[in-house]
Protein backbone atom coordinates (compact mmCIF):
# COMPACT_ATOMS: atom_id res chain seq x y z
CA UNK A 1 0.00 0.00 0.00
CA UNK A 2 1.25 3.50 -0.91
CA UNK A 3 2.11 5.28 2.27
CA UNK A 4 1.78 9.40 3.10
CA UNK A 5 5.44 9.65 1.81
CA UNK A 6 5.08 7.60 -1.26
CA UNK A 7 2.27 9.75 -2.14
CA UNK A 8 3.62 12.87 -1.86
CA UNK A 9 6.91 12.08 -3.48
CA UNK A 10 4.81 11.13 -6.29
CA UNK A 11 2.54 14.62 -6.07
CA UNK A 12 5.79 16.44 -7.02
CA UNK A 13 4.98 19.13 -4.60
CA UNK A 14 8.95 19.42 -3.29
CA UNK A 15 11.04 18.21 -0.39
CA UNK A 16 10.07 21.46 2.09
CA UNK A 17 6.17 20.93 1.66
CA UNK A 18 6.65 17.14 1.71
CA UNK A 19 8.94 17.41 5.20
CA UNK A 20 6.15 20.21 6.47
CA UNK A 21 3.29 17.25 5.91
CA UNK A 22 4.82 14.61 7.11
CA UNK A 23 5.55 16.50 10.55
CA UNK A 24 2.30 17.51 11.37
CA UNK A 25 1.44 13.32 10.58
CA UNK A 26 3.69 13.17 12.81
CA UNK A 27 1.69 15.28 15.57
CA UNK A 28 -1.37 13.66 14.56
CA UNK A 29 0.22 9.91 15.91
CA UNK A 30 1.32 11.90 19.08
CA UNK A 31 -2.07 13.29 19.30
CA UNK A 32 -3.63 10.34 18.97
CA UNK A 33 -1.73 8.56 21.59
CA UNK A 34 -2.17 11.57 23.69
CA UNK A 35 -6.05 10.66 23.88
CA UNK A 36 -5.93 7.05 25.10
CA UNK A 37 -3.78 8.17 28.08
CA UNK A 38 -7.75 9.87 28.39
CA UNK A 39 -6.14 13.72 29.47
CA UNK A 40 -10.15 14.89 29.16
CA UNK A 41 -9.54 16.84 32.77
CA UNK A 42 -10.09 20.30 32.66
CA UNK A 43 -7.07 22.46 32.88
CA UNK A 44 -8.26 25.62 34.83
CA UNK A 45 -7.59 28.01 31.53
CA UNK A 46 -9.44 29.59 28.61
CA UNK A 47 -8.57 30.38 25.10
CA UNK A 48 -8.76 33.43 23.57
CA UNK A 49 -12.47 32.92 22.33
CA UNK A 50 -13.19 32.22 26.47
CA UNK A 51 -13.64 28.51 26.24
CA UNK A 52 -12.71 26.26 28.26
CA UNK A 53 -9.40 24.58 27.44
CA UNK A 54 -8.81 20.86 28.41
CA UNK A 55 -5.49 19.69 29.28
CA UNK A 56 -5.97 17.40 25.98
CA UNK A 57 -6.18 21.03 23.86
CA UNK A 58 -2.64 22.40 25.46
CA UNK A 59 -1.72 19.04 25.35
CA UNK A 60 -2.26 18.66 21.56
CA UNK A 61 -1.18 21.97 20.72
CA UNK A 62 2.58 21.64 22.93
CA UNK A 63 2.74 18.76 20.54
CA UNK A 64 2.06 20.71 17.14
CA UNK A 65 4.27 23.64 18.11
CA UNK A 66 7.36 21.78 19.32
CA UNK A 67 7.07 19.84 16.49
CA UNK A 68 7.24 22.84 14.14
CA UNK A 69 9.98 24.29 16.23
CA UNK A 70 12.04 21.45 15.10
CA UNK A 71 10.71 21.95 11.66
CA UNK A 72 13.64 23.84 9.57
CA UNK A 73 10.87 24.42 6.74
CA UNK A 74 8.61 26.36 9.15
CA UNK A 75 9.17 29.72 10.09
CA UNK A 76 5.72 30.91 11.78
CA UNK A 77 2.66 29.16 13.33
CA UNK A 78 -0.87 29.81 14.64
CA UNK A 79 -2.85 28.04 17.63
CA UNK A 80 -6.57 28.72 17.81
CA UNK A 81 -5.20 27.79 21.72
CA UNK A 82 -2.54 31.08 21.44
CA UNK A 83 -3.36 34.73 20.98
CA UNK A 84 -0.79 35.32 18.87
CA UNK A 85 1.11 33.62 15.81
CA UNK A 86 4.70 32.51 17.45
CA UNK A 87 7.75 32.32 15.22
CA UNK A 88 9.71 29.15 15.53
CA UNK A 89 12.20 29.26 12.90
CA UNK A 90 13.74 30.99 9.75
CA UNK A 91 11.45 29.01 7.63
CA UNK A 92 9.46 29.86 4.41
CA UNK A 93 6.28 28.21 5.45
CA UNK A 94 3.52 28.80 8.02
CA UNK A 95 1.26 26.74 9.77
CA UNK A 96 -1.85 27.33 10.94
CA UNK A 97 -4.39 24.88 13.23
CA UNK A 98 -7.06 24.20 15.61
CA UNK A 99 -5.21 21.33 17.19
CA UNK A 100 -8.09 19.31 18.86
CA UNK A 101 -11.51 20.13 17.18
CA UNK A 102 -14.64 19.65 19.22
CA UNK A 103 -12.45 18.59 22.06
CA UNK A 104 -14.74 18.83 24.74
CA UNK A 105 -16.41 15.16 22.87
CA UNK A 106 -13.45 13.38 24.55
CA UNK A 107 -15.28 12.75 27.30
CA UNK A 108 -17.76 11.23 25.59
CA UNK A 109 -16.05 9.57 23.69
CA UNK A 110 -17.36 10.85 20.45
CA UNK A 111 -14.92 11.63 17.62
CA UNK A 112 -12.95 14.73 17.17
CA UNK A 113 -10.22 16.15 15.07
CA UNK A 114 -7.53 18.54 14.04
CA UNK A 115 -7.12 20.59 11.33
CA UNK A 116 -4.29 22.18 9.30
CA UNK A 117 -3.69 25.00 7.18
CA UNK A 118 -0.17 25.34 5.09
CA UNK A 119 0.69 28.56 3.49
CA UNK A 120 4.07 30.47 2.43
CA UNK A 121 3.95 33.27 4.70
CA UNK A 122 5.71 35.16 7.39
CA UNK A 123 2.37 36.22 8.67
CA UNK A 124 -1.22 35.03 9.02
CA UNK A 125 -2.42 38.64 8.97
CA UNK A 126 -3.92 39.19 5.12
CA UNK A 127 -3.48 36.14 3.79
CA UNK A 128 -6.72 34.24 2.43
CA UNK A 129 -7.28 30.66 2.46
CA UNK A 130 -7.09 31.11 -1.59
CA UNK A 131 -3.21 31.34 -0.18
CA UNK A 132 -3.01 27.62 0.89
CA UNK A 133 -0.38 24.90 -0.45
CA UNK A 134 -2.25 22.50 1.09
CA UNK A 135 -4.66 21.76 4.01
CA UNK A 136 -5.22 18.64 6.27
CA UNK A 137 -7.62 17.56 8.79
CA UNK A 138 -7.09 14.99 11.16
CA UNK A 139 -9.72 12.04 12.72
CA UNK A 140 -9.59 10.54 16.02
CA UNK A 141 -12.43 8.02 15.80
CA UNK A 142 -12.49 4.41 15.85
CA UNK A 143 -9.70 4.64 13.14
CA UNK A 144 -7.13 7.77 13.02
CA UNK A 145 -7.34 9.44 9.56
CA UNK A 146 -6.29 12.39 7.72
CA UNK A 147 -8.27 14.22 4.10
CA UNK A 148 -5.08 15.94 2.84
CA UNK A 149 -4.72 18.17 -0.34
CA UNK A 150 -1.84 19.28 -1.97
CA UNK A 151 -4.14 20.72 -4.45
CA UNK A 152 -4.24 17.59 -6.33
CA UNK A 153 -7.54 16.52 -4.89
CA UNK A 154 -8.49 14.55 -1.70
CA UNK A 155 -6.70 11.79 -0.14
CA UNK A 156 -7.67 9.45 2.88
CA UNK A 157 -4.47 8.00 4.66
CA UNK A 158 -4.99 5.81 7.34
CA UNK A 159 -2.67 5.75 11.15
CA UNK A 160 -2.06 1.71 10.60
CA UNK A 161 -0.62 -0.23 13.39
CA UNK A 162 2.54 -0.03 12.37
CA UNK A 163 3.11 3.79 12.58
CA UNK A 164 2.37 3.81 8.88
CA UNK A 165 -0.44 6.56 6.99
CA UNK A 166 -1.27 4.66 3.99
CA UNK A 167 -3.54 5.81 1.28
CA UNK A 168 -6.38 4.13 1.53
CA UNK A 169 -8.87 6.53 -0.90
CA UNK A 170 -7.96 9.03 -3.24
CA UNK A 171 -9.50 12.01 -5.55
CA UNK A 172 -13.09 12.39 -3.42
CA UNK A 173 -15.46 14.06 -4.67
CA UNK A 174 -18.96 15.36 -2.98
CA UNK A 175 -21.65 15.59 -5.29
CA UNK A 176 -26.14 15.86 -4.66
CA UNK A 177 -27.23 14.09 -1.91
CA UNK A 178 -29.66 14.44 0.68
CA UNK A 179 -27.60 14.33 4.33
CA UNK A 180 -27.56 17.68 6.42
CA UNK A 181 -25.19 18.54 9.63
CA UNK A 182 -27.43 21.37 10.60
CA UNK A 183 -25.03 23.47 13.38
CA UNK A 184 -26.04 26.45 15.22
CA UNK A 185 -29.55 25.73 15.35
CA UNK A 186 -29.91 28.18 18.23
CA UNK A 187 -29.94 30.82 15.16
CA UNK A 188 -33.97 29.56 14.37
CA UNK A 189 -35.43 31.59 17.53
CA UNK A 190 -34.18 34.80 15.72
CA UNK A 191 -33.67 33.27 12.13
CA UNK A 192 -37.04 32.16 9.88
CA UNK A 193 -34.82 31.89 6.91
CA UNK A 194 -32.76 29.14 8.56
CA UNK A 195 -36.21 27.35 9.89
CA UNK A 196 -37.42 27.26 6.50
CA UNK A 197 -34.37 25.83 5.31
CA UNK A 198 -34.52 22.89 7.71
CA UNK A 199 -37.80 22.10 7.14
CA UNK A 200 -36.95 21.65 3.04
CA UNK A 201 -33.99 19.22 4.32
CA UNK A 202 -36.99 17.46 7.05
CA UNK A 203 -40.04 17.70 4.70
CA UNK A 204 -37.37 16.24 1.62
CA UNK A 205 -36.17 13.06 3.71
CA UNK A 206 -33.23 14.34 4.35
CA UNK A 207 -30.55 12.46 6.62
CA UNK A 208 -29.24 14.25 9.69
CA UNK A 209 -25.77 13.41 10.50
CA UNK A 210 -24.81 16.18 13.13
CA UNK A 211 -22.05 15.24 15.95
CA UNK A 212 -20.52 18.47 17.47
CA UNK A 213 -17.55 18.11 15.85
CA UNK A 214 -17.38 19.91 12.99
CA UNK A 215 -14.20 17.84 11.41
CA UNK A 216 -15.83 14.59 11.65
CA UNK A 217 -19.01 15.93 10.46
CA UNK A 218 -17.39 17.40 7.11
CA UNK A 219 -15.19 14.47 6.71
CA UNK A 220 -18.03 12.55 6.55
CA UNK A 221 -19.46 14.37 3.70
CA UNK A 222 -16.40 14.59 1.32
CA UNK A 223 -16.21 10.48 2.39
CA UNK A 224 -19.66 9.77 1.57
CA UNK A 225 -19.53 12.21 -1.52
CA UNK A 226 -22.65 14.33 -0.37
CA UNK A 227 -24.43 16.64 1.79
CA UNK A 228 -23.99 19.76 3.15
CA UNK A 229 -22.25 21.18 6.86
CA UNK A 230 -24.26 24.90 8.16
CA UNK A 231 -23.34 26.77 10.63
CA UNK A 232 -24.79 30.81 10.68
CA UNK A 233 -24.75 33.52 12.35
CA UNK A 234 -27.93 35.27 13.85
CA UNK A 235 -27.74 38.56 16.05
CA UNK A 236 -26.27 37.36 18.86
CA UNK A 237 -23.64 36.01 16.63
CA UNK A 238 -23.51 37.51 13.57
CA UNK A 239 -20.25 35.92 12.45
CA UNK A 240 -20.92 32.33 13.89
CA UNK A 241 -18.82 30.77 16.10
CA UNK A 242 -16.20 28.97 13.82
CA UNK A 243 -12.68 30.62 12.93
CA UNK A 244 -12.02 31.24 9.34
CA UNK A 245 -7.96 30.83 9.45
CA UNK A 246 -8.16 27.89 11.78
CA UNK A 247 -11.10 26.05 11.11
CA UNK A 248 -13.03 27.37 7.78
CA UNK A 249 -9.96 28.26 5.24
CA UNK A 250 -8.25 24.70 6.13
CA UNK A 251 -11.95 23.01 5.44
CA UNK A 252 -13.29 24.93 2.51
CA UNK A 253 -9.92 24.01 0.56
CA UNK A 254 -10.58 20.34 1.12
CA UNK A 255 -14.16 21.03 -0.07
CA UNK A 256 -13.59 22.61 -2.90
CA UNK A 257 -11.04 20.14 -3.98
CA UNK A 258 -13.43 17.50 -3.65
CA UNK A 259 -15.47 19.96 -6.23
CA UNK A 260 -17.67 21.20 -3.22
CA UNK A 261 -18.13 24.61 -2.28
CA UNK A 262 -17.62 26.89 1.07
CA UNK A 263 -18.90 30.23 1.29
CA UNK A 264 -19.56 32.98 4.18
CA UNK A 265 -23.35 32.76 2.26
CA UNK A 266 -22.25 35.42 -0.06
CA UNK A 267 -18.65 34.86 -0.25
CA UNK A 268 -16.25 32.03 -0.72
CA UNK A 269 -14.86 31.37 2.20
CA UNK A 270 -11.16 31.06 0.46
CA UNK A 271 -11.60 34.55 -1.31
CA UNK A 272 -11.94 36.14 2.77
CA UNK A 273 -9.25 38.01 4.04
CA UNK A 274 -7.63 37.17 7.25
CA UNK A 275 -7.69 40.38 9.54
CA UNK A 276 -8.08 39.46 12.75
CA UNK A 277 -6.87 35.55 13.66
CA UNK A 278 -9.61 35.01 15.85
CA UNK A 279 -12.18 36.09 13.30
CA UNK A 280 -14.83 34.25 13.00
CA UNK A 281 -17.04 33.32 10.05
CA UNK A 282 -20.76 31.62 8.55
CA UNK A 283 -20.54 28.76 6.94
CA UNK A 284 -21.96 26.49 4.23
CA UNK A 285 -19.69 24.01 3.15
CA UNK A 286 -20.81 20.74 0.96
CA UNK A 287 -21.83 19.92 -2.22
CA UNK A 288 -22.01 22.61 -4.79
CA UNK A 289 -26.47 21.97 -5.44
CA UNK A 290 -26.91 21.87 -1.30
CA UNK A 291 -24.77 25.28 -0.93
CA UNK A 292 -25.79 26.73 -3.55
CA UNK A 293 -29.82 25.84 -2.08
CA UNK A 294 -28.80 27.18 1.05
CA UNK A 295 -27.21 30.44 -0.35
CA UNK A 296 -30.39 31.10 -2.00
CA UNK A 297 -33.25 30.06 1.15
CA UNK A 298 -30.73 32.21 3.48
CA UNK A 299 -30.75 35.86 3.14
CA UNK A 300 -27.10 36.91 4.59
CA UNK A 301 -24.94 33.73 5.54
P1 LIG B 1 -22.27 23.97 18.79
C1 LIG B 1 -16.55 22.45 18.37
O1 LIG B 1 -16.55 23.18 19.58
C2 LIG B 1 -16.86 23.42 17.25
O2 LIG B 1 -15.89 24.41 17.18
C3 LIG B 1 -17.00 22.68 15.92
O3 LIG B 1 -16.16 21.60 15.79
C4 LIG B 1 -18.45 22.25 15.93
O4 LIG B 1 -18.99 22.05 14.64
C5 LIG B 1 -19.12 23.42 16.64
O5 LIG B 1 -18.13 24.02 17.49
C6 LIG B 1 -20.28 22.96 17.47
O6 LIG B 1 -20.91 24.13 17.94
O7 LIG B 1 -22.84 25.35 18.80
O8 LIG B 1 -23.14 22.96 18.05
O9 LIG B 1 -21.83 23.46 20.13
Amino acid sequence: MKTLLNYLEESGVGEELTHVVISLADCVKKIADSMDKSHDGKAGSQNVFGEEQLALDLIANEIIVYEMEQNKHVGIVASEEMEEEKSVGEGEYGVCFDPLDGSSLVDVNLSVGSIFGIYKTKTFFGVRGDNQLASMIAVYGPKTTILLTVRHGVCEFLLRSDGEFVLTRENLQVGPGKMFAPGNLRACSKRKDYLKLLDFWAENNYTLRYSGAMTPDVAQIMLKGKGIFTYPGYDEQPDGKLRLLYECAPMALLMEECSGMATDGNLRILQKDVESLSQRTPILIGSSEEVQRAMDMLQNG
